[in-house]
């Protein structure tokens, strides 16, 4: 450890404890027996304990005994659609007498039913129902998600679930990106019209949001039911322009070639991929684009089709997993759960899956260099859990074993003292 600088403030040293730390180095950056010592909100040391340096130790403020659990960064949902207002538990009842999502979407029900409540919500009760989400997220590990509008598709509306995603980091130990996604659905308004709803986005909606600071990106819904590839490309250009980041809900129902047009703007990542070609899986390969895999969607909808991960995997495209967190495909307030449901659905590996919703999740927003794994100098939001090994955390169904949530080096949540799956070391 030559040349190591110790600062002269240790806030907290976390000892009797494993760590996941979740960079390359397989399986799971693994470290048994590891130290992990926080200062001024950063992960300032993390190692074997055996080589903490003395001085780590002397100075911390306070020690933490990790109970013999595991470490892993705090947990990135990365697509989430956590702002909204009602439910659609009658149209769930609907698709399991038969109806098909698209069916109800296209008879007018679907994202724009969501729109209608969402519309009719004001900005505090917007802000009480989305909470509820959020708490339950926050409550399994999440210190970082994103959250897209897109249930507003006027606005007033789309506006105000932007300021309400920025009120939820105000108002809880969580990092939020928000995403405009006005081109969610084509609402009422402009029926016959969609190119006039694109450019209404593109010349008076984009730059307003840009210049309020209300969203770091901007993501569409390129499908049947949702814009084609022209539209979808007006609203990357309008992006651009307006220095924000773009991503795409591409592949989802069908193949319009979606992934490979948000790879040619540089998208941060490309989401569902249901339906994503060998050409595509190159394309985004070669942009450096994280392939966003929602397990909940799928399962929701009872899709059958499941995205290409063996080639994904095999052109090196760094795959994320995310909750996709909405009333309509996925009424997921469970990011454990959707690890289970990456590895059984669609056969990633559990360190897959967690990669999934550390490193490469923080990647899909753009926040590799400050989270997502357990190194010196990043942010030291990680999670203490009541495992044996970190593959429980993808094999147990409904379970939470979350000690403690540990966000900018302050514990702010803590709790579930038993391993619920069981111990098998005793
Ligand atoms: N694809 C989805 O799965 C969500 N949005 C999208 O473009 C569904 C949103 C909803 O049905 O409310
Ligand atoms: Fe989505």
């Amino acid at each position: 450890m030559s040349g190591l600088t110790v600062p002269n403030a240790i806030d907290a040293l976390w000892v009797n404890v494993n760590l996941a730390t979740m960079t390359d180095a397989a399986p799971y950056g693994a470290v048994e027996d590891g130290a992990l010592v926080v200062a001024g909100g950063k992960i300032a040391w993390v190692g074997e304990r055996s080589a903490l340096p003395s001085e780590m130790e002397s100075r911390a403020a306070r020690v933490w005994d990790g109970e013999g659990g595991w470490i892993t960064p705090g947990l990135v949902d990365c697509h989430t659609h956590l702002v909204y207002a009602g439910t659609r538990a009658r149209e769930f009842e609907l698709r399991l007498q038969g109806a098909t999502y698209e069916e109800i979407a296209r008879q007018g029900g679907g994202i724009l039913s969501t729109v209608s409540a969402t519309r009719q919500a004001d900005e505090e009760e917007l802000l009480r129902q989305s909470t509820q989400r959020l708490l339950s997220l926050l409550d399994q590990g999440v210190t970082t998600l994103e959250i897209k509008s897109g249930y507003g598709l006027e606005r007033d509306t789309e506006l105000r679930m932007l300021r309400v995603a920025r009120r939820l980091a105000e108002a809880f130990p969580v990092t939020v990106c928000a995403t405009f996604l006005g081109a969610h659905a084509l609402p009422r308004e402009f029926e016959g019209r969609a190119d006039d709803y694109i450019a209404f986005l593109c010349n008076d909606l984009i730059p307003e949001v840009a210049a309020q600071g209300l969203a770091e990106a901007v993501d569409a819904f390129c499908d049947t039911i949702g814009f084609t590839p022209d539209q979808t490309e007006r609203v990357f250009q309008a992006a651009k322009r307006h220095g924000l980041r773009v991503k795409l809900h591409a592949e989802q129902l069908s193949d319009q070639g979606g992934a490979a047009l948000a790879a040619k703007y540089g998208a941060l990542s490309v989401d569902h991929l249901e339906h994503l070609s060998d050409a595509g899986v190159q394309v985004i390969a070669e942009s450096g684009t994280v392939a966003v895999l929602l397990p909940g969607a799928y399962y929701f909808l009872g899709e059958t089709k499941h995205p290409p991960v063996a080639s994904l995997r095999r052109a090196g495209v760094p795959m994320a997993v995310a909750t996709d967190c909405n009333p309509g495909t996925s009424p997921a307030v469970s990011l454990l759960l959707m690890l289970n449901m990456a590895c059984t659905l669609f056969r990633l590996t559990p360190e897959e899956a967690l990669a999934g919703v550390t490193r490469h999740g923080a990647r899909a927003l753009g926040l590799h260099d400050r989270i997502g794994t357990l190194e010196a100098g990043k942010d030291a939001d990680f999670v203490v859990w009541a495992i044996s090994e970190p593959a429980e955390l993808a094999y147990a169904l409904g379970a939470n074993p979350c000690r403690h949530v540990v966000r900018h080096g302050q514990v702010v949540r803590s709790g579930h003292k038993t391993r619920p799956m069981g111990d098998s070391k005793h």
